[in-house]
């Protein structure tokens, strides 16, 4: 079993994503079940087998804490940590090989919070991975695409779970500004000369440190709405697994 978390800046994509990547891993035959872990979500189009919400309701926390939506938003992603074990033990009523589950919109609430590192122990780690979205309109540029790198980066020291590098909506870009970023993926030093246009600098050395810890890595581009990269982004999660060390079964 191996559980993909999709994480990313509010409205990056993660729900739609989800449900795209579910449909995919259904037409190639592949079992899955998909887990919302957002208090907060109002739309899901996925089936959405694992539901916070039967567990933890938001309009509920409002009323009792007498809090607005946002310290609703705090209250709910502490209290998924105490619901941790029945999360574990509804997902375990299915036995799939892939668990995809979508986080709280803001991104923070899971990765910086406690109970996001909680949830994932309860879960398992080794068998977990993390799918992280950049989103495409603040990438366009480099010191937004640079951002975006070092969000990926925070969430990876936060989670400590092999993470894989997703460009989302890409139908929203241009060609030549989706192969601009691939550029900047591929290549340290055209962001860092592309950088300097902007007239932002930054040292080189950063670039190195987070290519010394292989954070600094080639981005897989989808889009959930076009159904595209769906083949890509599951290569990259059999590379996470399969490429070094085995996947014990479990
Ligand atoms: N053009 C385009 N729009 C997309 C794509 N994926 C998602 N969207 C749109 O982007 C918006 C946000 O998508 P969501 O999937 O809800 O993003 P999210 O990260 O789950 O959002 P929150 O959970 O609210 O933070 C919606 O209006 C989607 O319809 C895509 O591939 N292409
Ligand atoms: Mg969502």
């Amino acid at each position: 079993m191996v559980n993909i978390y999709f994480i990313g800046s509010a409205g990056s994509g993660k729900t739609t994503l989800t449900y795209a990547f579910q449909l995919w891993l259904n037409q190639q035959g592949l079992d899955c079940i998909t887990v919302n872990l957002d208090p907060g979500a109002e739309r899901i189009p996925y089936t959405c087998e694992v539901d916070v919400r039967e567990w933890i309701d938001i309009s509920r926390v409002m009323d009792m804490y007498n809090v607005g939506p946002n310290g609703a938003q705090i209250i709910c992603a502490d209290l998924i940590a105490t619901k941790a074990d029945e999360i574990k033990k509804a997902i375990e009523e299915y036995p799939v090989e892939y668990v995809l589950i979508d986080t709280p919109g803001q991104m923070e609430l899971f990765t910086l919070r406690e109970s996001g590192k909680i949830i994932i122990d309860v879960l398992g780690r080794e068998n977990s991975l993390v799918a992280f979205l950049f989103d495409p309109i603040i990438s366009k540029t480099p010191s937004g695409y640079v951002s975006m790198l070092f969000l990926s980066a925070s969430t990876y020291f936060r989670l400590g779970l092999p993470q894989v590098n997703i460009l989302s909506k890409v139908d929203l870009l241009s060609e030549e500004e989706l192969e601009k970023i691939i550029s900047w993926s591929s290549d340290p030093f055209s962001l860092y000369d592309d950088l300097n246009m902007e007239n932002k600098q930054v040292d080189m050395e950063i670039f190195r440190v987070l290519e010394s810890m292989e954070l600094y890595r080639n981005i897989t581009p989808v889009s959930a709405q076009e159904n595209f990269g769906m083949e890509d982004l599951y290569n990259a999660v059999q590379q996470t697994f399969y490429a070094g060390e085995d996947l014990s079964s479990d």
